[in-house]
């Protein structure tokens, strides 16, 4: 698996597992320095005129990610050279029959790879923070809290790593204190989603295709949170652990949750970045057939790990065919969705209508400059007058109607 478990990975293919370990600190190095580029830029690169509580979400999140990355990274490369010394020059921290310990080597690495998820899913949510007021016509609820669950996120997701040992001779009071500071995470999230539904309550809803994978990743990534939440509970972990279980809640979060963050993302930029609009209606075939695939391919996955179906095992006992058969089925719907995606993507970038400075009468500054925007962003540097998410207080950019998508159409 990705886990490079010693002792396997020091008797399998050594050359090849040296070169991986080169590359993935190789990876590491480059994401330890875009992390720092990222919090020098935010911390000290901000528009003067903008005060903290103006600034967009979205910068939160890469905050806490990025300040997250940067305490992880380092942890998982110790481990890896390690690895290296033991595939190579003959140490033995990882070596069981020489004294090393293997259970070390899983530290290490979950410190790191516990973290990452949160990479994954952080930037996500701060892409969430940014599309769904725009598209609700409302200011996002609980400003404060949501930018400071992130950091919580960041605080609390370096400190729970060791639910994904439960089954690795954990003792007692280790497996307790992880369960208890697993299910604390639920709750900076829970603030989040809170909020998020929130400020869709009461909003002037566009259901833009943007829109539609934000509300499709709320859903998801609350199922894949509450499955979470029973598994990051050790009596039941030591049950599905290795089992398919683990693999639909991994899915509701990383595919319902990061791949759905990411489509809203790009429907929402896509005209600031190309100057040009996505076609609408494509968009919500692309969203129907990514949400009905999504859940033909994962949903089953949860039952077929509690009757006890294993991961990382290429066949699979004749029993659970019908369910696997689901699954295929819903992965060729999943893989048939990137077309009208992909085709809509290139299509609109060569050929779509003009998308102007701000088609979704947004108020956060990136819309301010012009579509795709100039080299560094702005001519001149730009003034901030009101909140990112001041809607519904009469701010010049909300009457446009020029710049609207139907006009424009
Ligand atoms: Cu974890």
């Amino acid at each position: 698996g990705w886990t490079a478990y010693p002792p396997l990975s020091l008797v399998t293919a050594p050359i090849a597992q040296t070169m991986w370990i080169l590359a993935i600190v190789l990876v590491g190095t480059s994401s330890i320095l875009g992390s720092l580029n990222f919090v020098i830029t935010i911390l000290m690169m901000k528009v003067p005129s903008m005060k903290w509580d103006q600034v967009p979400l979205f910068c939160w999140a890469i905050l806490a990610t990025s300040l997250l990355a940067l305490f992880s990274t380092p942890v998982l490369a110790a481990g890896l050279v390690l690895l290296l010394f033991d595939l190579n020059f003959g140490t033995s921290f990882f070596k069981p029959d020489a004294g090393g310990n293997v259970v070390i080597y899983q530290h290490l690495f979950w410190f790191y790879s516990h973290p990452a998820v949160y990479l994954m899913i952080l930037p996500i949510f701060g892409i969430m923070s940014e599309v769904i007021p725009v598209h609700a016509r409302k200011p996002i609820f609980g400003y404060k809290a949501i930018a400071y669950s992130s950091v919580a996120i960041c605080v609390v997701g370096l400190f729970v790593w060791v639910h994904h040992m439960f089954t690795s001779g954990t003792p007692g009071w280790m497996r307790m204190f992880f369960t208890i500071s697993t299910l604390i995470v639920a709750v900076p999230t829970g603030v989040k989603i809170f909020a998020w539904v929130a400020t869709l309550w009461g909003g002037k809803i566009r259901f833009t295709t943007a829109m539609l994978f934000a509300i499709g990743l709320l859903s998801m990534f609350v199922m894949g949170g509450l499955s979470g939440v029973t598994m990051g509970t050790a009596p039941f972990d030591v049950h599905v652990h290795d089992t398919y279980y683990v693999v639909g809640h991994f899915h509701y979060v990383l595919f319902g949750g990061s791949v759905f963050g990411i489509y809203a993302g790009i429907y929402h930029w896509f005209p600031k970045m190309t100057g040009r609009m996505l076609n609408e209606n494509w968009g919500r075939v692309h969203f129907a057939l990514t949400f009905i695939g999504t859940n033909l391919t994962f949903l089953p996955m949860h039952e077929l790990g509690l009757k006890g179906m294993p991961r990382r095992v290429a066949m699979y006992d004749p029993q659970f065919i019908d369910l696997n058969q689901i699954c295929t089925f819903g992965s060729f719907v999943l893989a048939i969705s990137v077309i009208p995606f992909a085709i809509n993507m290139i299509y609109s970038w060569l050929k779509g209508p003009l998308a102007g400075d701000n088609p979704w009468q947004a108020l956060t500054l990136e819309w301010t400059t012009s579509s795709p925007p100039a080299i560094e962003n702005w001519e001149v540097l730009p003034v901030v007058t009101h909140g990112p998410y001041d809607y519904g207080h009469g701010h010049s950019t909300e009457v446009q109607p020029s710049a609207t998508p139907e006009a424009s159409a």
